[in-house]
């Protein structure tokens, strides 16, 4: 495995590894919340920032933490994690998951092009939820808390762009430890290595620390 990229939203200079092209001033750091650190990255309605990976990723692994306030309108739109394939507008090469009031008010919900916004059945509640997607074999799996809502989405084979987005009148959330790997850290089901933030440390120490917690599962 390999930490490609880490983001903790610690400091001002967290625009230089991100495109927020036209939504300045719509997403800011915070003290209000924050999953670790001091500061989360604040989103407010209409925020969005985005990475372009060119050559595409096609055997990833993408975690993050995002805070749900539970505030939200009814309204048929959406906050989003956006994990795009193929070109930028081809919604029907992308993979969409989070806050999605047109399919559900109070559970966490995905969308496809083919079926729409689909319910995942989990509670929204306030506070930190963790998300993961992994792309890989040609497919994507996604899970929220833990729980994996979609499993071998085939449309999307690679990640060309991820976004974050909050619609315009719609809610406001805040984001805190992005880790992109490539290849993933660990796949669907299977226990994740240890330590869960890999934070700055060097690969070298992240693939020691996997090695011991699979020590210590021998040793059980
Ligand atoms: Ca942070």
């Amino acid at each position: 495995m390999a930490l490609i990229f880490h983001e903790g939203f610690e400091t001002e200079d967290w625009r230089d590894n991100w495109d927020v092209a036209g939504s300045e001033g719509l997403q800011w750091l915070t003290s209000e919340k924050k999953h670790e650190g001091t500061f989360s990255l604040f989103f407010d309605t209409g925020g969005h920032a985005h990475k372009i990976y060119d050559p595409p990723l096609t055997n990833a692994y993408i975690s993050y933490w995002f805070y749900d306030e539970l505030k939200s309108q009814a309204l048929p739109d959406e906050a989003t994690l956006r994990v795009w394939a193929g070109e930028h507008n081809d919604f029907e090469k992308a993979f969409l998951i989070g806050i999605a009031t047109q399919g559900h008010l109070t559970h966490y919900c995905y969308w496809n092009t083919g079926v729409n916004w689909i319910d995942t059945g989990i509670n929204r509640t306030v506070g930190w939820h963790h998300i993961e997607i992994w792309v890989y074999d040609g497919k994507l799996t996604a899970a929220i808390d833990n729980n994996v809502v979609c499993r071998d989405y085939q449309p999307v084979d690679q990640i060309k762009r991820f976004s974050y987005l909050t619609s315009p009148g719609v809610v406001v959330w805040w984001i805190d430890d992005v880790n992109v790997y490539s290849p993933p850290p660990h796949y669907p089901g299977q226990i994740p290595p240890t330590p869960p933030q890999p934070g700055e440390m060097p690969v070298g120490l992240l693939v020691s620390a996997g090695a011991l917690g699979l020590l210590g599962l021998l040793s059980l």
